[in-house]
């Protein structure tokens, strides 16, 4: 056994806890590496089918243009980031978009849209996609800026099983990174989404310029709220030219990926984490131990909403040589031979 004393030990490995504090958070993430995975990959096997991995698609229904100012965005109208704006997408191209996401493999079908929050017109329009989305038989996501209490019980109404909304980075960093909506804004629709019925997926982005203190504070924040999210993306910094975070950012040493990626896992033990933004940077063997570190779940597509994500193809390989089961690997499996 290692020497953390505060921290939990493996009797205690489905235990849900909510009173995590920075050091115990720290002392994990440096124990020896070995000792480290170790735990991550107790829990992980206590908890979910360590040989198993999600995969979600992506569909920016709505692109560019945004109000917001956040620093890393490619779709803030603050910054010229060359990214043009877009209305807002028929249903019926989203719908054929979610059947080929469906067919190539994926569970999950996350419609993006690049607004502050949405007009209740727009909402209209979005819950008839959800609806629609939920009739091909895939799980619903999306991510549309701040909601109101009423806002998220009509999009529960029309199905919605998730929504992403992240708290980004640590509480010191986040004004950093973002002026025009505090994390306390932030909270409050996470509130909402909760009071409404629907699963919360909630993570933040690495490799703007922050510490690993402020990782870790992330963290930290995630795992003390009432209910942990049922997702957790941890998004690389996907980068993108004109956007202000590119006078800070500094790509994240490998190994502090993993190791962030094992302490998400045993802090917050039924929680999905998945591998988000910024696998394009990454290689095999990297991504190979972050789901050995408890990372379960992936965006398939060779697009995000405007930045690159690796070749299916290259996903569907590197899960197959892993033994990794997923809806990507079933979708290209050729039917059963047929006995004459
Ligand atoms: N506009 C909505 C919002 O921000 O709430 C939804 C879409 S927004 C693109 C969703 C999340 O994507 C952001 O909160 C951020 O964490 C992540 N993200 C945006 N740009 C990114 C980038 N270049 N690299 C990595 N993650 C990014
Ligand atoms: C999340 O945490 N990551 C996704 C999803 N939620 C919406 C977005 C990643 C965006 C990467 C940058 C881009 O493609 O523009
Ligand atoms: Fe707008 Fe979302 Fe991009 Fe922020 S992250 S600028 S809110 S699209």
């Amino acid at each position: 056994m290692d020497d953390v004393a505060k921290v939990k030990t493996n009797q205690d490995i489905g235990l849900l806890r909510h009173d995590w504090d920075r050091e115990e958070a720290e002392a994990l993430y440096e124990l020896p590496f070995a000792d480290l995975m170790f735990r991550a990959q107790s829990i992980h096997r206590a908890n979910l089918d360590a040989n198993h991995v999600e995969t979600a698609s992506l569909l920016s229904i709505k692109t560019g243009g945004c109000p917001e100012d956040c620093g890393y965005c490619s779709q803030s109208a603050h910054y010229d980031t060359g990214v043009k704006a877009t209305r807002l997408m028929a249903q019926a191209d989203v719908v054929d978009t979610a059947q080929r996401a469906k067919d190539a493999g994926a569970s999950r079908f996350c419609m993006a849209a690049a607004w502050r929050n949405p007009k209740d017109r727009d909402l209209d329009v979005v819950c008839g996609m959800v609806r629609a989305v939920k009739e091909l038989g895939m799980e619903t996501c999306a991510t549309l800026g701040m909601l109101t209490a009423a806002q998220a019980a009509r999009l529960r109404e029309a199905g919605l099983d998730f929504y992403n909304h992240n708290v980004d980075t640590s509480p010191e960093f986040y004004d950093k990174i973002i002026t025009t909506r505090t994390l306390a804004d932030r909270i409050d629709t996470l509130a909402h989404v909760r009071q409404a019925g629907i699963k919360v997926c909630c993570g933040g982005i690495i490799g703007m310029g922050e510490q690993v203190e402020d990782r870790l504070g992330m963290l930290v924040l995630l795992a003390n709220m009432q209910e942990h999210p049922e997702s957790v993306p941890i998004n690389l910094w996907n980068e993108v030219r004109g956007v202000p975070v590119n006078d800070t950012a500094e790509r994240p040493d490998p190994i502090a990926l993993v190791r962030l990626v094992a302490l998400a896992r045993i802090m917050m033990p039924k929680s999905v984490v998945r591998l988000s933004a910024g696998r394009q940077y990454m290689t095999d063997e990297l991504q190979a131990l972050c789901f050995l570190a408890g990372a379960n779940s992936i965006f398939i597509g060779d697009v995000l909403l405007t930045t690159k994500n690796p070749q299916t193809a290259r996903d569907a390989d590197l899960l197959d040589r892993l033994g990794i089961r997923s809806r990507l690997g079933e979708s290209r499996k050729s039917p059963a031979p047929q006995l004459p």
